[in-house]
């Protein structure tokens, strides 16, 4: 191996080494998350709205395990230039990884979750980084016995000038056959292998914890006071390929700003309800689990869902009316929102009126039977019909504010996103998929269509733009929640483009108007193209 290459790669394992540390630290101390997962979160944060969006476009619900991935190839790239800089330079390459591990430091007392007890870690971490680096980088300064001979001979000295006035090394390094200095090789070696296994291990756990789906918690819920009623007969049709009525907790989408799930211990979890209220209320798991319990259907859309997009499930969500919780602090007079906070710092705004104007929603505890998965929002999170994700469904939730929109904002109005966020009317296509060859016949063209709240009356196709023509509707399971239609088209071959739109229970129809899911959800009616041969 060239000199330039083990420099690097001793930069690579040191910095490896002083993330494992640091994270090995965190994790002793519980003070709060890792470097890794502060930095990963923080750079979350900061990213504008367009970022995510392409994000989500190109990473789907990927997009932890993409970051995580990121984060590895520029720490990679930095750790490397931090080797070949020390080499040159006495303390170049120490100077970097301070600055890397200064970056870590800021992000973890950004967090939510970390602030300045949980930085320790990573000072301690760096310091050994930044002082192991100079150490283990081969240079005239640190001769052992054996090499003193030869750099006397002429070597270059640390600021590149010959001490006899011979000609300077180059300045990346020694040139080919003029002495370096070498610690022991076996050892230096071993250090470097360790290092590299602790980097990539590092970057191994990292991405496993930013992806692992871990199992719910095992807590015995109650059975619902007022369960949701049972799926009519009719409601799901028997096609195949069409999105399944219920979307089982495994396969609901995800999608949050947490690069690691929150994992919230219910025993010392609290609600504080507080802001203009004439009382403050303060709730425990236990607390909400013994208050009268409703079950609803309710289908949660995120407002980053691309017209047929797949970010909107369905479920059966069991919890505590948020109503009756605001009745009991109740809100002075002037409040219009309520600010949802969750332990990892997301922020909602919801308008006070739809909290409170009887609609179920909820502060909810289960999904589909379950309790709420980690990566759902355990131990309790709000669902509200209607209304898009970032305005309503905080996970992990820890605060209800009451408060006025005039005064405060959300974690995504901040981003550029809209104040208020209601679903609007939408249908996707399922079956058959983009790009599909089916053969001449009778073809199910099938799929659901959404109006949260208000309900779904009719659902249009059309073929090649021609005339629309109605689908048929399967049965209605709330107006909270999607409705399956499916159209039974008489296909002629050729090359066709089939298209949906749906009208509401108010008869507001789908508009075609194309729009960008940027700033309050995204128009446009689904297309499909398909060859029938
Ligand atoms: N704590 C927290 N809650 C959150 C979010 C978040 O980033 N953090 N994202 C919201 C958004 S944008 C959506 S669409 C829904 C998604 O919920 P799900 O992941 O259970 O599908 O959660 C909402 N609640
Ligand atoms: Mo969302």
């Amino acid at each position: 191996m060239t000199g330039r290459g083990a420099a690097a790669l001793l930069g690579i394992a040191v910095t490896g080494v002083t993330i494992a540390l640091a994270e090995v630290l965190a994790a002793l101390a519980g003070t709060g998350p890792g470097p890794v997962e502060a930095v990963a979160e923080a750079f979350i944060d900061l990213t504008p709205g367009w970022l995510k969006d392409l994000a989500i476009a190109w990473f789907g619900t990927s997009d932890k395990v993409a970051l995580g991935a990121g984060i590895a190839v520029v720490v990679t790239a930095l750790a490397t230039v931090a080797g070949t800089e020390e080499r040159r330079r006495r303390l170049a390459g120490g100077a970097l990884v301070a600055v890397l591990g200064a970056v870590a430091a800021l992000a973890t007392v950004s967090r939510p979750d970390g602030g300045a007890p949980a930085v320790w870690p990573v000072l301690a971490a760096t310091v050994v980084g930044v002082l192991a680096l100079p150490a283990l980088t081969p240079r005239d300064a640190a001769l052992t016995p054996r090499d003193a001979g030869l750099a006397q001979r002429g070597a270059p000295g640390r600021d590149g000038t010959a001490h006899d006035g011979s000609t300077p090394a180059s300045p990346v390094g020694p040139a080919a056959g003029q002495p370096v200095t070498r610690p022991d090789p076996a050892r230096r070696t071993l250090l470097i292998g360790a290092g590299l296994l602790a980097g990539v291990a590092v970057a191994a756990a990292a991405v496993a914890r930013s992806t692992a789906r871990p199992a719910p918690p095992a807590v015995a819920l109650p059975e619902p006071d007022v369960p949701a009623p049972p799926v009519p007969a009719g409601a799901e049709l028997a096609v195949a390929g069409l999105t399944p009525l219920v979307t089982p907790n495994d396969d609901f989408y995800r999608i949050d700003t947490a690069f690691i799930v929150p994992r919230v211990d219910a025993t010392t979890w609290q609600l504080r309800v507080h802001g203009m209220v004439e009382e403050e209320v303060v709730l425990t798991y236990e607390d909400l689990l013994a208050e009268s319990l409703t079950e609803a259907w309710v289908t949660l859309c995120c407002v980053s869902n691309e017209v047929g997009g797949p970010l909107i499930g369905n479920a059966a969500w069991v919890g505590v009316p948020v109503r009756e919780v605001l009745a009991r602090a109740r809100p002075t007079a002037g409040a219009d929102m309520v600010l949802s906070r969750s332990v990892d710092g997301f922020s909602a705004s919801t308008p006070l009126e739809v909290l409170t104007d009887g609609r179920d929603a909820l502060l909810a505890v289960a999904m589909n039977g379950e309790p709420l998965p980690p990566e759902h929002g355990y131990p309790v999170r709000l669902v509200v019909p209607g209304l898009y994700g970032y305005v309503s469904a905080t996970k992990w939730v820890s605060e209800l504010e009451v408060t006025r929109f005039a005064d405060q904002t959300a974690y995504w109005t901040d981003r550029g996103w809209s104040e208020r966020g209601p679903v609007k009317i939408s249908s996707r296509i399922d079956v058959p998929r983009s790009g599909a060859s089916l053969a001449t016949g009778e073809i199910a063209v099938a799929g659901v269509a959404w109006a949260q709240h208000t309900g779904i009356a009719r659902v249009e196709v059309r073929v090649d733009g021609g005339a629309w023509e109605d689908a048929e509707l399967a049965g209605e399971l709330d107006v909270d929640t999607w409705r399956q239609w499916v159209y039974r088209w008489r296909a002629g071959a050729g090359e066709h483009l089939l298209e949906v739109r749906a009208t509401d229970q108010d008869g507001e129809v789908q508009t075609g108007q194309t729009r960008p899911v940027l700033p309050d959800g995204a128009t446009g009616w689904h297309g499909v193209r398909v060859r029938v041969d």
